[in-house]
């Protein structure tokens, strides 16, 4: 399912993953990750940065997912050690539950920590599977966030990666 904008594909991750050479560093790695709240109704973790701790294990229990804890907005946020360029985010979100709640999420590049000010890369009209690769085309920000505006939702990110060059078999700038 592609959005009408056809900046989100949804793919199996397995897919494109292999294709992503060496020198095609993810910078979330090196960032700092929050989001408007920790999930707190449970004993398995939900800090944000687990969502960029390298693990693409999207079994919340498996103790590799964010999750906040019911907000309007829901989102998080990642700030790259520096201002880049990006070609491609590739968000796994927690599939053994709940995958409904990724709908109307959006993706916000730009240089404030208010996400609602940063332009959007892409916006998630359908959800189909747990993986979505958002093509940015060279969008330059500090912070990457998700957003889901105008309800108060649940957000469980099971990693998040972004990439300054494309990938080879997207159709990424
Ligand atoms: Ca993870």
């Amino acid at each position: 399912m592609i959005d009408p904008t056809g900046l989100v594909q949804i793919l199996l991750l397995e897919q494109v993953v292999h294709k992503i050479p060496p020198g095609n560093i993810n910078l979330a790695r090196t960032g700092i990750a929050t989001q408007d709240s920790d999930y707190t109704a449970s004993a398995v973790p939900s800090e944000a940065r687990l969502a960029i701790d390298g693990n693409r294990n999207s079994d919340f229990n498996q103790k590799s997912c964010s999750h906040t804890g019911g907000n309007e907005p829901a989102w998080w946020r990642l700030e790259l050690k520096k201002k880049s360029k990006i070609s491609v985010v590739v968000i796994a979100i927690r599939s053994d539950c709940c995958m409904d709640r990724f709908k109307g999420a959006e993706l916000r590049i730009g240089n404030s920590q208010d996400a609602t000010v940063n332009p959007i890369c892409g916006k998630v009209s359908a959800v189909k599977g747990s993986n979505y690769l958002f093509c940015c085309d060279g969008m330059e920000g500090k912070y990457i966030s998700v957003v889901i505006p105008d309800r108060h939702e649940f957000l469980s990110l099971c990693e998040v990666e972004v990439y300054a060059k494309p990938i080879e078999g997207t159709h990424c700038k």
